[in-house]
């Protein structure tokens, strides 16, 4: 667990006060109230938004008896996490926070602390960019620790040491968020890597934080069938590949052994 070392020293205004959790969702109904409840008791009183991937249940009507603002993603495109997290930057940079959090809203042990914890590493200890990191079940996580960290090794060492390249439970100052969109961000589930690795690349200072252990639901949905990942291992293994192509590192692979 540390921090990303960083290629040069870049400056940006301390954050202030105003922050935002965004809960990107999609079929979310049991717990997306108790998440967006949970984020509401965060010390910081965030303001709350809910992008909805078109659920086909009552996720929605659940986000919103729960007091959160529900925005739509304009197409309908599953996977569609990218899409979300980039529409729910959008809606966040016309509010004008200091402070931008996402957190995934499949979690049932979620608490206030999380974002407290992710917020205070950015407002009070100074980093740009404060990463969730928790234990989790032996056998979660397998494009985690199978796909995204092995090619980190390879092509990104400087932030191969990090616990949870994938979280979803991410704070940031608003500028760096904005400078991260500067790229173009994939609609699928590559934008949660590609976020790390332009954050590290631009210099911006990262830390992980231990949030405990996370209870999800999506892990019960593959734990018994492994391959129900295909589509998430691919798109994170193609974003890593393009961005190593992208900062001229495509050549690391020939020092692996095969
Ligand atoms: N709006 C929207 N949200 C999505 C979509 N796909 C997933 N999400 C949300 O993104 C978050 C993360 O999705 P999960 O399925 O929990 O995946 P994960 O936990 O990152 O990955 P695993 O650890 O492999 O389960 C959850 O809050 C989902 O509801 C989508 O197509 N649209
Ligand atoms: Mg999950």
């Amino acid at each position: 667990m540390g921090e990303a070392k960083i290629p040069e020293k870049l400056e940006v205004e301390p954050s202030k006060g105003k922050v935002i959790v965004i809960f990107p969702a999609r079929n979310e109904e049991k717990t997306i109230a108790s998440c967006i409840t949970a984020a509401k008791q965060s010390k910081c009183r965030p303001e709350v938004l809910v992008i909805d991937g078109h659920s086909t249940d009552n996720t929605v009507e659940e986000a919103k008896k729960a007091g959160a603002k529900v925005v739509f993603t304009k197409k309908r495109i599953h996977p569609g996490k990218g899409l979300a997290m980039k529409t729910g930057l959008e809606e966040a940079f016309k509010r004008n926070p200091d402070i931008i959090v996402f957190i995934d809203s499949d979690i049932e042990n979620l608490s206030p602390e999380w974002i407290d914890k992710l917020v205070d590493c950015v407002k009070e200890e100074g980093y740009d960019m404060c990463r969730g990191a928790y234990f989790r079940e032996p056998t979660d996580a397998p494009v985690t620790k199978l796909v995204a960290k092995r090619l980190l090794a390879i092509f990104f060492p400087e932030i191969a040491h990090l616990d949870q390249p994938l979280t979803g439970e991410v704070a940031a100052k608003t500028p760096v968020w904005k400078s991260v969109c500067e790229t173009c961000l994939p609609d699928g589930w590559g934008i949660d890597v590609v976020i790390l690795i332009e954050t590290a690349m631009k210099g911006f200072r990262i830390k992980e934080t231990w949030l405990g252990f996370k209870h999800h639901r999506s892990y019960r949905a593959y734990r018994e069938d492994v391959g129900k990942l295909w589509k998430m291992s691919e798109q994170v293994a193609a974003a890593i590949i393009q961005m190593a192509r992208k900062h001229g590192r495509i050549d690391n692979i020939d020092c692996v052994s095969t």
